[in-house]
C-alpha cells in the first residue's frame, strides 16, 4: 500500500482559503477542483479530505483522518481526543456572550437564571459552571445572533470577529469567553511512518510561520557606524557586510522580525544607515 496520510481540511468557510494557501506555501502541488471531496498531492505523500469542519475532531479522533485543521471553538466543542500539533495563526476569533444593547450590564450575575442561545453548549455550560452561574442554554445551530429579538433568549454566546453581526442586531459583547485560532490536530495512535510524514510537514510549516514573522532587511551604512549598526540588527548568525563600490560605504544584511526593525529603525538612521529595503521572506530555517 502506498503510504501516505490524510489531512482534513474545511470544504468551503472561513478557514478553507487560509488552509488551502497554507498547504501551498508549504511547497504541496495538488487539484482542488470545485465540488471535489478528496484530492491527492502529487509531491507529498498526503490526501486531502474537503469536509465540513463540525466533522473534522471526530474523523481525525476515529483515524478516518490523520491531521485536521480547525478551530479552536469546534475542537473544544466537539471535546475529541485528539492532539493539537501546532496554532496557526489564521481565523483569529472569541466567542462571546452578548445581551441587548438597551440592558444594564453589572457583571456575570446578569446571566444567573436567564437564557442563553448558542452554537457551543460545551464550552458555554464548561465557562458559566466556572463561574458559578446557572443559566439555561438554548442549543441553536445558527443565527444565534437573532435569538433575543425573536424572544428565544435573553442573551447569546456566539463567535465575534469584528463585532459587526453584534451591532447589526441592537446586541453588545459583555463577556469574552474563549479565544480561538486555526490548530492543526492529529491523531493520537498514528504509525510510526506516518508520524515521519507528519514531521516534514510540521518542519514545512515551522520554516513558513518564521518566513512570516521575520524580514530580510538591507542597507547602506558608513563603515564607521557598522559595529553599531550589528549590535541593532545581529540577524540569524550576523549580518552579512559587503563593500560599496563607493569607498568607505558597505551594505548591510540581517534577517529580523518586523518588530524589530520597527524598534530599531529611528535608531538606524540616527547611526546613518540609508537606503533600507525591507523584504519579504518566502521560508526559514534555521
Ligand atoms: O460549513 P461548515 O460547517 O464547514 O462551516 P461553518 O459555517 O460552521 O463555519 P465558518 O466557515 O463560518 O467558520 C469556520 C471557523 O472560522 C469557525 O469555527 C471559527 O473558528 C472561525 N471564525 C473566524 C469564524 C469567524 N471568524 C466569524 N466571524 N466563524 C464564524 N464567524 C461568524 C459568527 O458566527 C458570526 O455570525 O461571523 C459572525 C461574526 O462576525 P463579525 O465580524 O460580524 O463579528
Ligand atoms: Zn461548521
Amino acid at each position: 500500500m502506498e503510504q501516505i496520510i490524510r489531512i482534513a481540511v474545511q470544504k468551503s468557510g472561513r478557514l478553507s482559503d487560509d488552509s488551502l494557501s497554507l498547504i501551498k506555501e508549504c511547497g504541496i502541488k495538488f487539484y482542488n477542483g470545485t465540488g471535489k471531496l478528496k484530492s491527492t498531492a502529487t509531491n507529498f505523500p498526503v490526501e486531502f479530505l474537503f469536509l465540513r469542519d463540525d466533522d473534522i475532531p471526530g474523523y481525525v479522533a476515529d483515524g478516518v483522518a490523520d491531521l485536521g485543521i480547525v478551530g479552536e471553538n469546534e475542537l473544544v466543542e466537539k471535546d475529541k481526543d485528539v492532539l493539537t500539533l501546532k496554532k496557526l495563526g489564521f481565523s483569529k476569533c472569541r466567542l462571546s456572550l452578548a445581551i441587548p444593547k438597551g440592558e444594564e450590564y453589572p457583571g456575570i450575575h446578569y446571566f444567573q437564571g436567564k437564557n442563553i442561545a448558542t452554537s457551543y453548549p460545551k464550552i458555554l455550560g464548561d465557562y458559566l459552571q466556572s463561574q458559578q452561574i446557572k443559566a439555561e442554554i438554548h442549543e441553536i445551530s445558527g443565527s444565534v445572533e437573532i435569538a433575543p429579538s425573536i424572544g428565544l433568549a435573553e442573551g447569546i454566546c456566539d463567535i465575534v470577529s469584528s463585532g459587526s453581526t453584534l451591532l447589526m442586531n441592537g446586541l453588545k459583547e459583555v463577556e469574552e469567553i474563549f479565544k480561538s485560532e486555526a490548530v492543526l490536530i492529529g491523531n493520537q495512535d498514528m504509525a510510526d511512518w506516518k508520524k515521519a510524514i507528519v514531521d516534514k510537514l510540521l518542519f514545512r510549516i515551522n520554516a513558513v510561520q518564521k518566513g512570516k514573522s521575520n524580514k530580510y532587511v538591507l542597507m547602506n551604512v558608513p563603515n564607521s557606524s557598522i559595529s553599531r549598526v550589528i549590535e541593532l540588527i545581529p540577524g540569524m548568525r550576523s549580518p552579512t557586510i559587503l563593500p560599496l563600490a563607493q569607498e568607505g560605504w558597505s551594505s548591510v544584511h540581517s534577517v529580523l522580525s518586523e518588530d524589530q526593525f520597527w524598534e530599531n529603525i529611528e535608531e538606524l538612521r540616527a547611526a546613518g544607515a540609508e537606503g533600507i529595503l525591507v523584504v519579504p521572506i518566502e521560508k526559514m530555517v534555521i
